[in-house]
């Protein structure tokens, strides 16, 4: 009998659960990202309070550009939306995010470190924005990363050699930003048949060199140029002074004679 009446209540309860439930995790990312992206065309449908306490029926979202799984935002696919605004750190609290897909738009300011509690995360391209800062080297914690694509933004900076380390890493683009340095081996020279990057992960960026981009461009003039104007200068100055030199001793000389002669003439003959 008591076996019955719980079974019963067993039921009840499942009865009553929400069809998918709410994560506080979730809700924080996605109310904080919100926050942080102005959306002037009006792209981002659904994305409202309401909607980011229960942001997913199975795997589909309310949110657009987003995926659910087990009832937790599992892609963001948020390109070519015309967003601007910056990217929250808060996007880490997206705990079970596995793709961070913010490419083509307008947005501006880092690439916060935070996104390194996203252990999950597969794919990171962040390409086609006006993102600037540094490469943050933390993100070579989110072991499981295969993607990263940072193209087409003003990044500065050296390039974090840690990325390099991530072994699934197969996708690395970083052309087109404001990077600067060598590149590091890790990534440019890849040992241990880990996949290569060519040179055009890494061209567009002024002041980058090292393999597989040429290396570091000699500023200025060689050692032996150097010496070699020092003494052709040298030499030449001296040219100039010496015949400077004469050319003021002739002028005074002629002068002389000519004062002498003028002189000569202001004598009363005797
Ligand atoms: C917005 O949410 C409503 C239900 O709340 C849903 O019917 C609609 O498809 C959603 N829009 C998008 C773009 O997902
Ligand atoms: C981006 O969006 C614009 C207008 O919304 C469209 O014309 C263009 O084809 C899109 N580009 C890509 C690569 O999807
Ligand atoms: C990143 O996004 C851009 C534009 O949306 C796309 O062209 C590119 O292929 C993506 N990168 C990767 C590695 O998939
Ligand atoms: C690449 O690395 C190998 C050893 O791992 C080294 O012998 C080779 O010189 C490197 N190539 C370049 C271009 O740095
Ligand atoms: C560089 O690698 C990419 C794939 O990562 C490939 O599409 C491209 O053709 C390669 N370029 C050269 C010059 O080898
Ligand atoms: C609940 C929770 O994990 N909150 C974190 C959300 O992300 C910010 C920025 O990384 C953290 O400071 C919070 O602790």
């Amino acid at each position: 009998m008591g076996t019955w009446i719980l079974l019963l209540l067993f039921l009840l309860t499942c009865a009553y659960l929400p069809p998918s439930s709410s994560d506080p995790d979730d809700e924080a990312c996605l109310t904080n990202l919100r926050e942080s992206l102005q959306d002037p065309t009006n792209s981002l449908q659904n994305w409202t309070i309401t909607t980011f306490a229960n942001p997913c029926s199975g795997f589909t979202s309310y949110l657009q550009g987003a995926t659910c799984n087990n009832g937790r935002i599992y892609k963001l696919s948020l390109t070519n939306l015309s967003l601007r605004g910056s990217i929250s750190p808060f996007l880490s609290n997206c705990t079970n995010l596995q793709a961070l897909d913010l490419s083509s738009n307008s947005l501006t300011g880092p690439i916060p470190p935070d996104l390194q509690l996203l252990v999950n995360l597969a794919v990171l391209n962040l390409s086609s924005n006006r993102l600037n800062g540094f490469i943050p080297p933390q993100l070579a914690l989110c072991a499981y990363l295969n993607v990263i694509d940072l193209h087409d933004n003003l990044l500065t900076g050296m390039i974090p050699q840690q990325l390099g380390f991530l072994v699934r890493l197969s996708g690395f683009d970083v052309s087109s930003n404001r990077l600067s340095g060598q590149i590091p081996a890790s990534l440019g020279n890849r040992s241990w048949n880990l996949p290569r990057f060519n040179a055009s992960s890494f061209e567009g960026n002024k002041d980058l060199y090292g393999y597989p981009l040429p290396p570091m461009k000699t500023k200025g003039l060689s050692v032996t140029a150097i010496v070699g104007i020092g003494l052709g200068s040298g030499f030449l100055s001296l040219v100039i002074s010496f015949a400077a030199v004469c050319i003021w001793l002739r002028v005074t000389e002629e002068k002389t004679v000519g004062e002498e002669g003028k002189i000569s003439q202001l004598m009363p003959d005797y």
